[in-house]
């Protein structure tokens, strides 16, 4: 790190083993990835000096001119990315940017449908413990017990009975397919605004490999860190007549200053994501997670649903008698990085869970391919099949070490 090191070696250390943990690991959380040295680079500039309350041209401080400039391109980017009228690109992140997709469309105390966060929802889409679930009245969907899919129909009934002012579609741990237009036709049904969170499926929606929500939805939001691959963030796009809605929501609304360094490296993950080898990229998140996804059950393991159409897998592994918590730690004491997950109709609570949810945006990032697919999955398997057998982690660990090296973290390089 240079300076840091020297001026600050506590946390100067702590980064350059963090650096080491990144090149030594194999990363499967589906929402973390590894963003280029361009973007790290505006994240680390400058602009995180610069007071910026307002929007460009009409901030509340001087000396905006430089980073006016930045956030216009970022907004077009964004705009011409996802083919949307409107983009706000201020929120700090994903859960920022459906608090103010809400202050926008809500008042408090309004009826609400959203998917369940045990059936792979999120957090802010009216969990309990959220702002979401104690201003806003959720009535909460799930997936059908037999197919583990959204069972569309009952949205359908769900939404007449209860008149909601809102739908949100959009989750963060369902391998399937979204049908975004399903959901507006629902919403048309009952006099309800859509609201789309691509949070997860950003990247695959901005590269085409999954249906866009962008015509449907009123208003779209998302993170700029997950499959989309750029600096931590969230942003929002919406049709033109909620603009000035939406950006009274995010300033004054829910946020004071924007973070224009963030920004900066916003505009930089949306200019990488207009190029056709980000579209080769996602293609190649999606086709690697289908063959873990095969070489998982090969092994032996359950698959909620039976696969994946996306970046994220779900595995169940109430049959194996082992918990999330568990099959978390012990992957992660061989270099393998995954998160415990809960499973639809899960009967232990999050923090131990039934389930780990595993994705490719990351390794696929790294440069690995169907060969690498084809090695990680039997050493899971070989994991989750022997645990406490020092030998087999040995070995596995080995495994991980070799294949590691073989790919640098784009970011850090060689
Ligand atoms: N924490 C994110 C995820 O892991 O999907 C959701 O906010």
């Amino acid at each position: 790190m240079g300076v840091l090191d020297r001026s600050d070696p506590e946390i100067g250390e702590a980064i350059c083993r963090e650096e080491l943990r990144q090149r030594s690991n194999i990363e499967l959380i589906a929402a973390e990835n590894y963003t280029s040295k361009a973007v790290l680079e505006a994240m680390g500039s400058v602009l995180t000096d610069k007071y910026a309350e307002g929007y460009p041209q009409h901030r509340y401080y001087g000396g905006c001119s430089e980073v006016d400039l930045v956030e216009e391109i970022a907004r077009e980017r964004a705009k011409s990315l996802f083919g949307a009228q409107h983009a706000n690109v201020q929120p700090h992140s994903g859960a920022q940017a459906n608090m103010a997709a809400y202050l926008a469309l809500l008042d408090q105390g309004d009826t609400v449908m959203a998917m369940k966060l045990s059936h792979g929802g999120h957090l802010t889409h009216g969990s309990g413990v959220n702002f979401s679930g104690r201003f806003y009245r959720f009535i909460l969907y799930g997936v059908s017990r037999e197919t583990e899919r959204l069972d569309y129909e009952e949205i359908e009934r769900l939404a007449l009975r209860y008149r909601p002012k809102l739908i949100v579609a959009g989750a963060s741990a369902y391998p399937r397919i979204i049908d975004f237009e399903r959901f507006r036709h629902i919403a048309d049904l009952v006099g309800a605004r859509l609201m789309a969170d691509i949070a997860h499926l950003a990247g695959l929606v901005a590269a085409g490999v999954h249906p866009s929500p962008v015509p449907h939805a009123d208003i779209v939001s998302s993170t700029t860190h997950k499959t989309l691959r750029g600096p931590r963030g969230g942003f929002l796009l919406s049709k033109a007549e909620f603009s000035s809605r939406l950006d009274e929501a995010v300033f004054p609304g829910v946020q004071g200053g924007p973070l224009m360094h963030v920004i900066a490296a916003k505009a930089v993950a949306f200019g990488e994501a207009m190029r056709p080898e980000f579209a080769s990229y996602q293609r190649a998140v999606v086709e690697n997670a289908r063959i873990l996804a095969a070489e998982l059950q090969r092994g032996g393991l359950r698959l909620v649903s039976g696969g994946t159409d996306n970046h994220l897998i779900l595995v169940d592994l109430s049959e194996m008698g082992l918990t999330g918590k568990e099959a978390e730690q012990v992957l992660e004491a061989v270099g393998i990085i995954v998160n415990r997950n809960a499973i639809p109709f899960d009967s232990r609570p999050p923090q131990v869970a039934s389930g780990i949810r595993l994705g490719t945006p990351a390794v696929t990032s790294r440069g690995f391919g169907a060969n690498e697919m084809r090695r990680i999955a039997p050493l899971m398997v070989k994991v989750l099949t022997n645990i406490g057998e020092e030998k087999a982690y040995e070995e596995v660990r080995q495994e991980v070490a070799e294949i590691s090296s073989a790919f640098p973290v784009p970011g850090l390089g060689p």
